[in-house]
């Protein structure tokens, strides 16, 4: 901590105490629960030489993050991000509450471009609602929202919620330091002390309030821009496959099923720049050999493509350990990504993490087929889920028809896309990318006949990446 910040905080907070901006009793805060101790940062604006040192130390907190503009909450952090601003010579934004009856309905004053990264300045921080909803509304105008500076962190669990939503949050004061620097000068006694700390331990995980869920439900994955969704992903695959899809404007990922390694060798080739993720069906090719697998991966390298095996791995964890490594396709030595079938339960998971225990491996579980008749009811799909879920660090998302309730970092791949035909004889029924994208969810779109089956793949490849990245990039929009 540097000396400015360290002379300054104890300062600023006596100085809160003072004028009345901290305050112990019976309060009840904006998300309904009960609290003896109150941050009432508006009154600030009255004691100007305070106001700027909030300011200052939100700054020192600022100071060493990328950003573009400023946006502070409103209402209290709104004249903290102008001292901010002006300082500093960073341009603001304003994110109106309410929208304007009249002229131009903007809900976001200033000057702004897609794209750009804006840093959020609040004052006090309970669960992190009042952020998130201000996130929110930037994010829909394509502004980029990565980082929260707050001054006042009550430590109930703010912090956590951002961070699972992207949002990577520092405060300038904890909670607990206020309390210690308030009895340290005699401002409050021990028992305010103690049944302060008391009651901060029974709130240390207040969640998201309904309505903001709410929001995030309706937003989250489906609407948040990947580089933010690779932000909030735990699982490092699930990251880097989002930043590739990203960087190459590419969610189609094309499924290559010949049975001659020639074959399969040439169309990675020639699809590699237009795809984010080549899927195999390794066990069907005839003419199988390692150099098949050795030119897979220089070519996985040279166009910037992820390999996913296919496997459908669905016996009990101790096979699935050896399929997965071992015998003449050793996939776990070269597939990014492979499938599994959850039906045998999380011993398939089990084994397969056993033996893929490394940063670029993981797995897609098949919650909901594309074929008719298929057997995934709506209880076997929440299950899947559920087995997922447990194996975060491993599972990067699932294959599915529907747009499942997942976290923002969890991708969801849909096959059964075609521009051709709505079915073949066998069962495959088919929609187009934009149903796809827009309706049933999908994140990545899996296409195989519809291209390779083509007169001209590469050119058809570009038409479906096209449309499937398109068709992504309006839900951002909407
Ligand atoms: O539900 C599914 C799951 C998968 S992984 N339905 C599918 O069709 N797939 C696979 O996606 C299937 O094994 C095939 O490799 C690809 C679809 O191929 P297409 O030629 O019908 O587009």
């Amino acid at each position: 901590m540097s000396d400015f910040v360290n002379t300054n905080l104890e300062k600023c907070t006596l100085e809160l105490f003072n004028i009345g901006a901290i305050k112990f009793g019976e309060f009840v805060l904006k998300s309904g629960i009960k609290s003896p101790i109150y941050f009432d940062l508006r009154l600030i604006i009255s004691f100007p030489e305070l106001l700027k040192m909030v300011a200052d130390l939100i700054w020192e907190k600022m100071k060493n993050k990328k950003f573009d503009h400023i946006c502070g909450v409103p209402y209290t952090a709104l004249p903290i991000s102008t001292v901010v601003s002006v300082q500093h010579n960073y341009p603001m934004i304003i994110r109106r509450k309410e929208m304007k009856s009249y002229g131009t309905k903007k809900l976001i004053e200033g000057n702004y471009s897609a794209g750009e990264k804006c840093l959020i300045v609040e004052d006090v921080i309970v669960s992190g609602s009042s952020v998130i909803e201000t996130a929110q509304v930037l994010r829909k105008e394509k502004l980029c929202i990565t980082d929260a500076v707050v001054f006042l962190d009550r430590e109930q669990g703010g912090l956590k919620n951002l961070e699972k939503n992207g949002i990577n949050t520092e405060s300038v004061l904890s909670i607990y330091e206020v309390l210690n620097i308030l009895v340290k000068h005699e401002k409050i006694d021990a028992d305010t002390f103690t049944k302060t700390v008391a009651y901060l331990k029974s709130y240390s995980e207040v969640s998201f309030s309904k309505a903001t869920r709410a929001l995030l439900k309706d937003q989250s994955r489906i609407n948040m821009p990947l580089m933010e969704r690779a932000k909030a992903a735990t699982n490092p695959l699930a990251q880097r496959l989002l930043t590739l899809m990203d960087r190459k404007k590419s969610n189609l990922c094309v499924a290559v099923d010949t049975q001659s390694s020639v074959e399969l060798i040439s169309m990675a080739e020639k699809l590699g720049p237009y795809i984010c993720l080549l899927k195999t069906h390794i066990d069907i090719i005839d003419d199988f050999s390692k150099e098949t697998i050795q030119k897979l991966k220089e070519l996985s390298e040279k166009h910037d493509f992820l390999l996913f095996e296919d496997r459908k791995f669905a016996d009990i964890g101790n096979t699935v350990k050896m399929q997965y490594k071992g015998g003449v396709h050793n996939i776990c030595d070269w597939a990014h990504l492979v499938t599994a079938h959850p039906v045998a339960g999380p011993g398939v998971l089990q084994g397969l993490c056993k033996a893929g225990l490394r940063d670029d491996r993981g797995c897609v579980i098949i919650a909901e087929m594309s074929s008719s008749g298929n057997l995934n009811t709506p209880a076997y799909i929440e299950d899947s889920i559920k087995i997922g879920n447990s194996f975060g660090g491993f599972v990067i998302g699932y294959v599915c028809q529907s747009s499942i309730d997942v976290d923002a970092g969890v991708i969801l791949f849909t096959p059964g896309v075609s521009l051709d035909a709505s079915s073949d004889s066998l069962g495959q029924q088919y929609v187009t990318p934009e149903t796809a994208v827009n309706e049933k969810g999908a994140d990545v779109v899996i296409v195989g006949r519809g291209i390779t089956g083509s007169e001209n793949p590469v050119e058809r490849a570009e038409q479906y990446r096209k449309r499937c990245y398109d068709a992504l990039c309006k839900r951002f929009e909407s």
